[in-house]
């Protein structure tokens, strides 16, 4: 402890983001690789696609009913990011193996929905977005990076500003100022389950339930219809270029469950043969409200992921190009009136390379804190190695083999990792260096045996 002072006293080790000094300890777990994406802001850089879809999406939420909200801090608080939405204690999103820990009281964002307290505490507005990076540790492929960014859009109606207090009215009102439209939903209206997915009894009548379900998803199904009639069209209908050939937009609603909403529901379309899902949503939950101190709002709240919407919108193959600095990437966006379809620069070779090893035995207490024990063994720690030493120049790594040595017990696994630069060609002195730090990496930081 650090008692009376003197400059030899050891102090309690910090870390600096952004000019502000946090403590570190056994919860820190944010590599800097990921800390030198906070200055990048791609939602607020002009033609970028993660940019013009967020403006896209925003103009469906006009001011001053919405006030949009886009350069809050990533740096939150635990209490933020999962307390104030009624996250439990055990939930699997806490983990340090998901989520970037500053110290165990701070944390990387998540989700946007790490501001909703915040904001419906200020009122401002009845409505609000907010488009921002959010960070999660998670697998490598074509889809996945730790850095992605969110849109998080929320409503609410004012209990005391209606007759009688019950908003249902007042909520079909506004409905029926939202723009039309014409596409038949696949499943407009699925079952929800009452067990997980309970309507709020006590807080809501269900009439108000339903004009906020339906406002809800009038509003956003709006946003996709929008969303994809700015792609230039080669027929009358609004859709999307897949492999060189037309296809219509296809929605649909299915239930869904989040611990700050209640009914929940995910909104998908459906995308190369199978269904995407493009965001989650619900009624707030009351006491998400009521602890924000505004216990009279009622209403709905959103999260769209902006980089999956803008793939699909542009044809952006890889999510890894929406960080390139490479104008052949950048200035293919400059019109956000007309979408055009993104034209890949050719693909450069891909080299894969494969690393096996063997974890530690359950209990083993050899290499105490190594997290190569088979229970403490984690995949994203794998992924943040390599990510780690080889940044954009990993593809994928993809879990290929796997099992367990009938004598000894020990598990073994075997990683393929594909190595391909969106830019040039790697040479392959270059990618054998790479993958030798990788593995020397696996075994200084998780302590695995190397096979
Ligand atoms: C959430 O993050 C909730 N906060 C959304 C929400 C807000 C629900 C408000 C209800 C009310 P989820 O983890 O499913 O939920 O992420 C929301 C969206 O972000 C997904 O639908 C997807 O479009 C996008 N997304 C999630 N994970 C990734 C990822 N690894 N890469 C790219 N996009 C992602
Ligand atoms: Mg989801």
């Amino acid at each position: 402890a650090d008692l009376s002072c003197g400059d030899n006293v050891p102090r309690t080790p910090t870390l600096e983001i952004d000019g502000t000094r946090y403590n570190i300890d056994d919860w820190t777990n944010v590599p800097s690789s990921i800390l030198s994406y906070l200055p990048r802001k791609l939602q607020l850089q002009p033609s970028h696609p993660v940019s013009i879809t967020r403006q896209v999406i925003e103009s469906n939420f006009p001011s001053p009913t919405y006030t949009h909200y886009n350069d809050l801090h990533p740096v939150v608080t635990v209490a933020e990011n999962f307390d104030s939405l009624g996250f439990p204690k055990d939930h699997p999103g806490r983990s340090r193996t998901d989520t970037y820990y500053i110290n165990k009281d701070t944390v990387l964002r998540t989700h946007t929905s790490a501001h909703e307290a915040k904001i419906f505490r200020d009122n401002k507005s009845e409505g609000y977005t907010i488009s921002a990076d959010v960070y999660r540790r998670d697998a490598i492929d074509r889809s996945h990076y730790p850095v992605f960014h969110q849109m998080e859009g929320a409503r609410t109606w004012d209990r005391r500003k209606v007759p009688g207090g019950n908003i249902a009215k007042a909520v079909w009102t506004d409905l029926v100022k939202l723009p039309r439209h014409s596409l038949s939903i696949e499943d407009p209206n699925p079952t929800t389950h009452a067990e997980r997915n309970p309507l709020q009894t006590e807080h809501h009548s269900p009439e108000e339930v339903e004009a906020i379900a339906a406002h809800l998803k009038r509003s956003l199904e709006g946003v996709v219809i929008e969303l994809f009639s700015r792609v230039q069209k080669t027929t009358g209908a609004v859709g999307h270029v897949n492999a060189n050939a037309w296809e219509p937009l296809r929605v649909r609603w299915i239930e869904a469950y989040f611990p700050f909403t209640s009914p929940s529901w995910e909104l998908e379309v459906f995308w190369q043969g199978d269904w995407l899902e493009l965001l989650g949503c619900g009624v707030t939950k009351q006491d998400v409200l009521i602890n924000a101190g505004v216990p009279d709002q009622v209403g709905w709240a959103f999260g769209v992921g902006l980089e999956r919407v803008a793939m699909l919108l542009f044809s952006i193959p890889d999510i890894r190009l929406f960080w390139s600095k490479d104008s052949r990437f950048l200035k293919q966006f400059s019109n956000k009136e007309n979408v055009n379809t993104f034209v890949p620069f050719s693909r450069y070779p891909e080299c894969y390379k494969d690393v096996s090893f063997w974890l530690r035995s359950s209990g083993s207490s050899a290499g105490g804190g190594m997290r190569s024990n088979a229970q403490d063994f984690h995949e994203n720690d794998v992924m943040e190695i390599v990510r780690d030493v080889g940044s954009d120049l990993i593809e994928a790594v993809k879990l290929v083999d796997d099992f367990v040595h009938p004598v000894s017990g020990r598990k073994s696994l075997c990683y393929r990792i594909n190595y391909r630069s969106l830019e040039r060609t790697l040479r392959n002195e270059e990618v054998n260096q790479l993958h030798e730090n990788v593995r020397k990496q696996l075994v200084e930081q998780l302590g695995v045996e190397l096979r």
